[in-house]
Formats: structure tokens, sequence, C-alpha cells
């Protein structure tokens, strides 16, 4: 069942999705450039980029989403200009996101923050009516705040997936490790459900990107949620057919290079 609701964006059990909720979630950034700023731009990138679907706040999609790849409604955010322990309350009705279009609504809990508990409650109530109207509920699941030591430790980024795993969440979005080994025990932490590596910062080479997603599909991902490495890419249509190759042709990282 489970598997069934993340179907739209599944093909052959891989997938590639582009993430852009990052003008509400790191501002004020310098994320953004004249072209990736423009959310026409990324629209059109997750059509001709091949994405399996695309992430929005309900802003963006209400005035941006013009189909093609199925949408997924962030239904939380914050900004960047609160410091300390990070909360991210819902924004956006399941309701809503529904009218939008949307195949799947995402949520981010920064388990370890002195907030969890608010995102926690508000999550399982977001994941049960996500269910009722039959779409998925996606967890980005990232550990923060004073309490986390290193966010991205075997152990931690483990937790996450299964966090999402025990909140009933379709999948989850989690940071990468570093390693395949040790995302594989991530990946087996969350018990079958599926497993998206995040992007992260844009990477200093697109080798060097390509070989993390390289790492996560080997461990056994579902495949990966990506917003900066592509879209603040130079040639971001060539990093989309790069990334295609890594994660649905098992194809090594140079070959995919070789465009
Ligand atoms: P990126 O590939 O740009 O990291 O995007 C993935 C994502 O999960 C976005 O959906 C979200 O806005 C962002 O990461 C959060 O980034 P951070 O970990 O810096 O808060």
């Amino acid at each position: 069942m489970k598997q069934e609701r993340m179907s739209a964006f599944i093909k052959e059990g891989r997938s590639m999705l582009l993430a852009y909720d990052q003008g509400l979630e790191h501002g004020p950034s310098t994320d953004f450039n004249d072209k990736n700023i423009d959310p026409s731009f990324v629209m059109e990138l997750a059509v001709k980029g091949g994405f399996d679907g695309v992430t929005f706040q309900k802003g963006v999609a209400e005035r941006f989403y013009t189909g093609g790849v199925p949408l997924l409604v962030k239904v939380n955010g914050k900004s960047a200009l609160v410091k300390g322990d990070p909360v991210s309350r819902q924004v956006c009705s399941v309701e809503y996101a529904v009218s939008l279009g949307a195949k799947a609504v995402g949520y981010t809990i920064y388990l370890g923050s002195a907030f969890e508990h608010e995102m926690l409650a508000e999550f399982g109530k977001i994941q049960e009516e996500a269910h009722e109207r039959g779409i998925a509920a996606i967890a980005w699941v990232y550990p923060r705040g004073a309490a986390v030591k290193d966010d991205t430790s075997r152990e931690t980024v483990a937790y996450a997936a299964r966090a999402a795993l025990e909140l009933g969440a379709d999948a989850a979005k989690i940071k990468y490790t570093g390693d395949r080994d040790s995302f594989a025990w991530a990946v087996k932490s969350g018990g079958g459900m599926k497993v998206f590596m995040s992007g992260g910062p844009k990477a200093a080479t697109d080798q060097a990107f390509l070989l993390q997603v390289k790492g996560a599909m080997d461990a056994g991902a579902t495949g990966l949620a990506v917003g900066r490495n592509a879209w603040q890419n130079a040639e971001p249509l060539a990093m989309a057919n790069s990334l295609r190759k890594v994660i649905f042709e098992n194809m090594s990282v140079e070959s995919a290079l070789a465009r």
C-alpha cells in the first residue's frame, strides 16, 4: 500500500526528485542567481531534465506549477533568520496541497531540536490526512539543534530513516553519511520504506556530487531529492542527464560524466 502511494514518483523502483523550497527555507541566502531565482526556470528543468517529481512550497506551486511532472507540496517551512534550535510549522493544509495537484506532501522534522515534539505531533496528523486522501507523506528528517553533535554520522542518519518509518512516512529524505556502507545501514533502518538522499550544498565538482549519489544508490537508496546541485549547476540539463545514468542505469560516475 505504501509503495502505491509513492508510485507516481517511482520508475522501475527508482526516482529522481527536484527540490525547490529553498526560497523560503534558506532565506535570506545566496542560493540564487539571475536564472534560478525564476521558478519557471526550475519548472522547465523538472520537465526537460526528466525528473520524477518537483517540490514547491504552495505559493510557487500556485503560480508556477504547469504539470508534466508529479507535484510534491512542502507543507511546513521556516526562514534561516532565527538562530537556535529549529522549528518548522505547517503553512499549507493537506487539502489545499491536493487541490493544487499534489501527489505527495513533504514535511521537515528537525529531530533533536528542543521543538521536535511540535513537529512530530504535526507530522502525525499530516500523515493521517495524506493517507485518507490517498497521497504520500514524505518526511524530510534532519537531526539538528544543540543536542545534535554530528548530523551525518552513521547512527544519526540511520535514526532519521528509522524515525520516518516509525512515524508512518511513505518515504524519507535524509542527508548522505559520506560513504556507501554507513548509508546502507540507514537504508536498512528504514525497513523497506523508500529512502532518498538529500542533495545538500553545491559540491565542488560534478564528479564529487555524482560520487555521493552513486554511494547512496549502491547502498540501496530509492533515489535522490536534489535542489542546489541541479539548479545551481551551470549546465543543469547535463547534470540531470548524468544523474539519471547513475540512478537508473547503475552507470559509473566516469561514464555518466562522459556526456
Ligand atoms: P538541496 O539539494 O538544495 O540540499 O535541497 C534539498 C533540501 O531538502 C530542500 O528541500 C531544503 O530546502 C533543503 O534541502 C534544506 O537544506 P538545509 O539542510 O541546508 O536546511
